[in-house]
């Protein structure tokens, strides 16, 4: 016989155990269902018929602990095709889910479904889901948040409350034509007519007050806001008006905490900062706002989209919050640089013994990218294109511009089904070397095709990507798939392997998924190619990503059971 004390006793062990077996591998399983669906929203005093998921703009928030399976299933109700992306999302073995059309699947077409299966490993903070297909992202996207494993506090202290911020770039125009238009004519697609922040655009443009995002505070708390840029083409300065953020977090990876009153954030880039409210109630309200950081030779939307912070009067109060004044933010120059490479320095991982920053320290293979802008031979019908000379305006890396396959490139490589698809060669340098921030060279005309670059299993590799002055020279938010990688340093003009590589950090670099390569410089990444798969590499500028600003990465299984990429769910979409 055991007493009763020890029968308790064995029974918490035991639980305790089966606690510690479970914490090991994903415990829950999410599931969600995407309906994609056509919505009339009305914005800036027009009515538009929108691709939305569920009716919902912004789209629903998907809310995960790390360690969780996610099961959504995508269900495709609209006139176009449709994938969708878990941008961020590591996609460890898991590539059928990661979602761009043409890379790791054909598109969901009208009336088809998929079922998006993956699970959040290792990360923790926010992400984003995104459509990934033409310009259908524009309103298309919601937050993905990612709660660390339950019982796991933060590395700072529990916020209060934690508030999703969107922010999105909107047309009163149909986005499907305008850039089917640009295509075709070789021109530049014609730019947005506001920004907005959950959505809305905020009370700075005509007919728009309405169609404000309020956040309702209350005095000495602690909010965390989950900031995205969702924006199709511009990076954008964040700022609230007589409040100081503390940012703890980029890419679902924890940064070395930092005060700041403004924040830069690139389009497919994420960072939670703190927000401490007052501790007594002010007497005025706050505009929150965002504008462009802009480099780049086009036009830009240089508005601005704005929201309210406003406290909760004490219940006793005889004041209106409306009548307060309203503290607007001064935000930095839309051409700062200076801020953007200022604010970039700051931010460095934890790199403690609990998030330690696992810096690959060998380097297997090195590369060497331009990224930038360039000119095509016309191939409108008529005739006529509208770049300079009768060309059509391009971009590139190493002098590639990326074509789309008609089939997707993943299940290409899984099957060995390569030829008339895909070329493995892209390459290392580029083609020629010429001053990259100086003078561009009299032929600016790149080249066409779908290149990739094959890694084996496990390889480190380290890539600096080098900006170009062609046509102009520009801030490009490079955003990789499948990886994080980590920055190692960044610099003005020409990359010096000679002399730059002495001052990569190899210590505490910024782990994320998008970096902004600096306009007129150069940045140093490495990652680890440690995730089977087809991976897909690209400006997050969504214009430069159309003009071929994109390039792809094959890394091959392992020896290992646990190193190869399984095959295809059966309800994978076909071509
Ligand atoms: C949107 O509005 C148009 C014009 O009023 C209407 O024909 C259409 O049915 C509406 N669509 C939806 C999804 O409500
Ligand atoms: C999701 O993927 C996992 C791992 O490959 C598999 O075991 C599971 O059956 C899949 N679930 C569904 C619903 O397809
Ligand atoms: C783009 O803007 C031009 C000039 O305002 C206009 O004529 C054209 O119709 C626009 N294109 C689309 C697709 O809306
Ligand atoms: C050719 O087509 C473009 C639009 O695609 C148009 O702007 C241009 O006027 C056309 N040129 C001729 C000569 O028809
Ligand atoms: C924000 O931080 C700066 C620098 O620490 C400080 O000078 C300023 O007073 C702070 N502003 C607010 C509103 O707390
Ligand atoms: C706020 O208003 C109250 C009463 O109107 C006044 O006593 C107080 O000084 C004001 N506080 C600030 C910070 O302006
Ligand atoms: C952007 O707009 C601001 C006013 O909001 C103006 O001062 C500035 O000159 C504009 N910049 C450009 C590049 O258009
Ligand atoms: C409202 O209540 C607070 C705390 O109970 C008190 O300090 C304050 O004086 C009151 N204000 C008014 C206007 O009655
Ligand atoms: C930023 O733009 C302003 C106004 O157009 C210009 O005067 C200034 O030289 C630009 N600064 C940089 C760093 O390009
Ligand atoms: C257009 O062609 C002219 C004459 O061939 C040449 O001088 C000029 O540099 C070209 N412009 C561009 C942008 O290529
Ligand atoms: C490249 O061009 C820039 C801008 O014209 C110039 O300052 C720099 O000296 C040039 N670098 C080399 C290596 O020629
Ligand atoms: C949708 O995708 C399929 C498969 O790639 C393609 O054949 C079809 O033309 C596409 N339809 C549209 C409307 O783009
Ligand atoms: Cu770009």
């Amino acid at each position: 016989m055991i007493s009763h004390k020890r029968l308790a006793f064995a029974i918490t062990i035991m639980c305790l155990l089966v606690e510690l077996a479970l914490s090991k591998h994903p415990r829950i399983t999410m599931h969600y269902k995407f309906d994609i669906k056509l919505q009339n929203v009305t914005r800036l005093c027009q009515t538009k018929s929108i691709v939305t998921v569920n009716g919902q703009f912004p789209g629903p928030t998907i809310t995960a602990r790390e360690g969780d399976r996610l099961l959504v299933k995508v269900v495709n109700n609209v006139q176009y095709n449709v994938s969708i992306h878990w941008h961020g999302v590591r996609q460890l073995r898991s590539g059928w889910a990661d979602g761009p059309a043409y890379i790791t699947q054909c598109p969901i077409q009208t009336g088809q479904s998929y079922v998006y299966n993956f699970t959040v490993t290792g990360q923790r903070g926010t992400l984003f889901w995104h459509a990934h297909i033409s310009w259908l992202r524009v309103t298309l996207y919601g937050p993905i948040v990612i709660l660390p494993k339950r019982g796991v506090p933060y590395p700072f202290p529990q916020p209060y409350k934690e508030v999703p911020i969107i922010f999105g770039e909107w047309w009163k125009a149909d986005t499907e034509r305008i850039i089917n238009q640009a295509l075709q004519t070789g021109g530049a697609p014609n730019i947005s007519d506001a920004f907005t922040i959950n959505g809305l655009p905020g009370p700075l443009y005509n007919c728009s007050a309405k169609d404000t995002f309020i956040l309702k505070v209350k005095p000495g708390k602690t909010y965390m806001l989950r900031l995205i840029n969702a924006a199709l083409n511009d990076e954008l300065f964040f700022s609230i008006a007589n409040h100081n953020l503390t940012v703890v977090d980029a890419d679902a990876v924890y940064v070395k905490p930092f005060k700041t009153n403004t924040v830069l954030i690139t389009p497919g880039q994420t960072t939670n900062v703190l927000l401490k409210t007052k501790n007594h109630h002010p007497n005025a309200t706050f505009l929150m706002a965002a504008r462009p950081y802009s480099t780049g030779p086009a036009a830009f939307d240089n508005s601005t989209t704005s929201g309210i912070l406003e406290y909760h009067l004490p219940s006793n109060s005889t004041k209106k919050t409306n009548k307060l004044p309203l503290l607007k933010p001064s935000l930095p120059i839309f051409n700062d640089t200076t801020f953007a490479t200022n604010f970039n320095k700051k931010l460095r991982s934890l790199a403690n013994s609990n998030f330690p920053a696992k810096v690959p320290q060998r380097v297997d293979r090195r590369f060497f990218f331009t990224v930038g802008l360039g000119l095509i031979p016309c191939t409108n019908p008529n005739g006529t294109c509208q770049g300079p000379n009768n060309t059509m305006l391009a971009a590139a890396v190493n002098n590639v511009s990326f074509v789309m396959p008609n089939t997707a490139l993943l299940q290409a490589h899984f099957f060995n089904q390569s030829k008339g698809v895909y070329t493995t060669d892209f390459p290392a340098n580029p083609p020629f070397k010429f001053n990259y921030t100086g003078n561009p060279p009299s032929n600016i005309m790149v080249s066409s095709g779908t290149k990739v670059v094959v890694l084996p299993f496990n390889t480190s590799v380290e890539l600096v990507m080098q900006d170009t002055s062609i046509i102009g020279a520009e801030s490009h938010p490079l955003h990789l798939h499948g990886f994080n990688f980590f920055v190692l340093a960044q610099g003005f003009g020409n990359f010096n392997p000679n002399k730059d590589p002495a001052k990569f950090n190899l210590v505490d670099p910024a782990e994320r998924n998008t970096v902004g390569v600096p306009s007129g410089g150069w940045v140093a990444i490495r990652f680890l190619a440690d995730n089977p798969g087809v991976w897909f590499m690209h400006c997050h500028l969504e214009v430069h990503t159309s003009w071929g600003l994109k390039m792809v990465w094959i890394v091959m299984d392992g020896n290992r059971r646990n190193q190869k990429l399984p095959p295809p769910p059966s309800d994978l979409p076909k071509c």
